[in-house]
């Protein structure tokens, strides 16, 4: 899990489905056509929004957006917009590049927290430049997005507030801890908060201005929530239980950053001897390699992957109660698709 002491990748780092604008495939020729087109205008603006200023900051902002992403986000948005009348229209392209640059100035300022080296497998703007640069990257980011969401009205706007807000008390709670509270209820908020949230957002500003109703609006929204917290604890399962062969990652790199996500939590609660070792080996970050291992065993060992598993299929159910509410036409059974595509990952 990307949190604030640590890690910096994020869900399907290798899920390379969600191309850059290019071509997609979402089942339905129509639907893939729409999509790529309105990928290929969110590049454009994005692009000519991170050019604006003196190049001594543009360099810095443009930097992540050229490493390469998925661009889950904007296209989500761009999907959303379906429901209405006016799909991906101006409005639609401009709430998915503004989602797209909070994603980014989140992700430079994840990387000054966490002291990450790397992102988007290029180096951190922070190890490349400086902690400063990296933060006021990020800010300068904000600011364009902002200037952006002026564009779309009050509305927007507020939505973002609470958006941002949500983003920073997500990041405040990993770091603070879950103290003496239950460190799987801790988890589940700071999933919720730091990555559900702007995928929510993007459900939701998608949907507001394509003209979908107030309803869809609010499954949208919610379906984000819950995709999003697919998507992490996914990530969190495949960076304990996956080969790096089969992941195109090294297990163990949230337990040498000392984070402990979900099927590790789960281990630890459980009862015997493996969850005894486990609690007596895990009480800080795990840097040695040989410990790394041993501790990987000990989870294999453990219930950890299927409780975990157990919560994914939870909101899985979760999100395809929202599409329930959505009219059955292609755009949800894309967004189906890719909820189990998603799954899919971990079985
Ligand atoms: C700047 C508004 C603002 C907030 C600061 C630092 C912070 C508070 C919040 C951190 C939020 C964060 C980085 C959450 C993790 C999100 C995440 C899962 C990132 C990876 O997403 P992917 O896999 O990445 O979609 P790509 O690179 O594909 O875009």
């Amino acid at each position: 899990m990307s949190n604030g002491r640590t890690v910096s990748h994020g869900p399907g780092d290798h899920e390379k489905t969600f191309s850059r604008g290019t071509s997609v495939n979402l089942g339905d020729e129509q639907l893939n056509e729409a999509i790529s087109s309105g990928m290929r205008e969110v590049e454009e603006l994005l692009a000519t929004e991170l050019t604006v200023g003196e190049e001594f900051v543009t360099d810095k902002v443009r930097y992540l957006a050229a490493a390469g992403g998925k661009r889950f986000r904007p296209m989500f948005a761009l999907l959303a917009s379906q429901y209405g009348a006016n799909p991906a229209n101006a409005d639609v392209i401009r709430a998915a590049v503004v989602v797209e640059m909070t994603h980014l100035a989140t992700l430079y300022h994840d990387d000054v927290m966490d002291e990450a080296d790397k992102r988007r497998g290029v180096d951190s703007a922070n190890s490349r430049w400086s902690n400063s640069m990296a933060i006021l990257a990020g800010d300068y980011l904000l600011a364009r997005a902002s200037r952006i969401m002026a564009q779309l009205g009050v509305d927007t706007v507020a939505h973002f507030a609470a958006t941002f807000g949500e983003l920073v008390t997500g990041q405040m709670r990993e770091t603070v801890g879950p103290g003496d509270g239950d460190p799987i209820e801790h988890y589940r908020a700071v999933v919720r908060e730091k990555t559900g949230v702007l995928i929510a957002s993007a459900g939701f500003l998608g949907g507001l201005h394509g003209g979908a109703t107030p309803e869809q609006i609010d499954a949208l929204h919610r379906f984000g929530y819950a995709i999003g917290t697919v998507f992490q604890i996914v990530d969190d399962i495949i960076d304990i239980y996956s080969d790096t062969d089969q992941s195109g990652k090294t297990p163990g790199t949230d337990l040498k950053e000392g984070v402990f996500t979900l099927p590790v939590l789960y281990a630890l609660e459980e009862e015997g001897a493996v969850g005894d070792e486990l609690r007596a080996r895990l009480t800080g970050p795990v840097s040695d390699d040989d410990e790394v291992a041993t501790v990987l065993d000990l989870l294999h060992r453990s219930t950890g992957r299927e409780k975990a598993l157990a919560d994914v299929h939870r909101y899985v159910e979760l999100a395809e109660a929202e599409l329930a509410k959505l009219p059955q036409n292609d755009t949800t059974a894309a967004l189906r698709t890719l909820t189990r595509f998603t799954v899919s990952r971990v079985g």
